[in-house]
């Protein structure tokens, strides 16, 4: 059993030598530490030719971006690890491929990705993926339907929920997503001009009472095994291709979650663009970020429906009829998750570069104040809004 240590890029370089699997390891010399997310330490392992390899990925014993007075679990590595290895046996053509873990140094070794751009990155800067969603919304019906009750053995099931229970990271999200944006907390951030409408939200009955409700089915429904934090800074992309990463979230919940995070992170976009882009510029993009959304939900669902008909197991979720009844609930709760997103990115303090890019302090507030509203008008309305069409309908009523 290795004993835990945060590597230096000497020790990344020694260690992809060991493990990463290529033919000729000693043709690895450099590392460059590329990690930008808010938790842990990234390393691009270079070849004499400088060029990327393979990716060492290590976790540290804290949240990277607060510092060591927020400590956090280790075992969120091999959280990642295995729910990425679950997921790419699902979905390999949209799953970062693991080839390697050691859980008591908290690192794995990964395929690099070098051809491929984060999405965020591409989207904040007006650069369109046709193909991106409806690669989303089949990576999602492929795990998620694989991994629940669905297409599991019970035993295995219930086996698999023990497996990734992921309390401490779990309790991120309770807090970002369901607790801080809907009370006075220090970690909330925005500016000052919109505290008469973020105090709107505290004074909210009715909008406090949803937002319980979506915690309860995030603490409680343990439908699938979700990535757990598929935001657009989680997905990688190519003109052609797709792959999920980063799944230290990964745990069994309701399947929505996941859709919602997705769906909120392009409708961040949307309303930021009038800060990122020219009037024009943005217009297109936001009609693209609306036709993304039908997308993804229409390729979900049909891909779930069709695994459903061919391969559910359990005979009574196989009942003709179940699985549209089951998918009506999920699509309600991800328009509900999708709207609690779009608060916690805005009022909490983990905000997007979609919104935080924009130069003009004005504007910037005008995008936050209306991603505020949106979220609001989502979480309100969750139980309201029958189809795709329907929502994105009620997403352009919101001004
Ligand atoms: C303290 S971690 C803050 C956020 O970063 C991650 O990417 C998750 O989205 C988390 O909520
Ligand atoms: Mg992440």
């Amino acid at each position: 059993m290795s004993q835990y240590r945060t590597f230096t890029a000497t020790d990344a370089v020694e260690y992809a030598r060991q493990f990463s699997g290529l033919e000729n390891p000693q043709q690895l010399t450099q590392a460059l530490e590329v990690g930008d997310g808010n938790l842990n330490l990234v390393f691009k392992i270079l070849d004499q030719q400088g060029k990327s390899r393979v990716i060492v990925k290590q976790a540290l014993p804290y949240v990277r971006c607060v510092g060591e007075s927020w400590p956090l679990t280790l075992d969120r590595a091999r959280l990642e690890a295995e729910t990425l290895i679950e997921h790419y046996k699902y979905s390999p053509e949209h799953t970062v491929h693991v080839t390697h873990l050691d859980a008591s140094l908290a690192v794995m070794v990964m395929e690099d990705l070098s051809e491929y751009k984060i999405w965020r990155g591409e989207l904040v800067a007006g650069k369109s993926y046709p193909q991106a969603a409806r690669q989303l919304g089949h990576y999602l019906a492929s795990v998620l339907f694989s991994t629940s009750d669905f297409a599991l053995h019970p035993h295995e099931k219930k086996a698999q929920v023990a497996r990734f229970i992921n309390t401490e990271m779990c309790e991120i999200t309770e807090d970002l997503f369901f607790n801080d944006p809907y009370i006075e907390h220090p970690r909330n951030d925005y500016p000052p001009a919109l505290e008469p409408l973020v105090a709107s939200l505290r004074e909210d009955a009715e909008l406090r009472i949803a937002v319980a409700e979506l915690k309860h089915r995030f603490l409680t429904h343990a439908e699938a095994l979700l990535h757990g934090d598929i935001h657009t800074g989680s997905v990688f992309v190519t003109d052609s291709g797709l792959k999920a990463i980063d799944a230290e979230f990964g745990y069994y919940g309701p399947m929505g979650f996941d859709l919602g995070t997705a769906m909120g992170n392009l409708l961040l976009n949307y309303c930021g663009v009038p800060g990122l882009l020219a009037p024009r510029e943005a217009a297109e993009a936001r009609d693209q970020r609306l036709a993304e959304i039908i997308t993804l939900w229409q390729t979900f669902s049909d891909e779930f429906l069709t695994r459903s008909e061919q391969s559910t197991r359990d005979v009574a979720l196989a009942v003709p009829g179940y699985a549209q009844k089951f998918l009506q609930k999920v699509w309600c709760d991800a328009i509900g998750f999708c709207g609690t997103e779009l608060i916690r990115r805005t009022v909490g303090m983990s905000h997007v570069a979609d919104i935080s890019n924009i130069a003009d302090d004005m504007m910037r507030t005008d995008c936050l104040r209306h991603a505020i509203t949106l979220g609001r008008t989502l979480i309100l309305a969750a139980g309201h809004i029958s189809d795709a069409e329907s929502l994105v309908a009620r997403i352009r009523q919101v001004a």
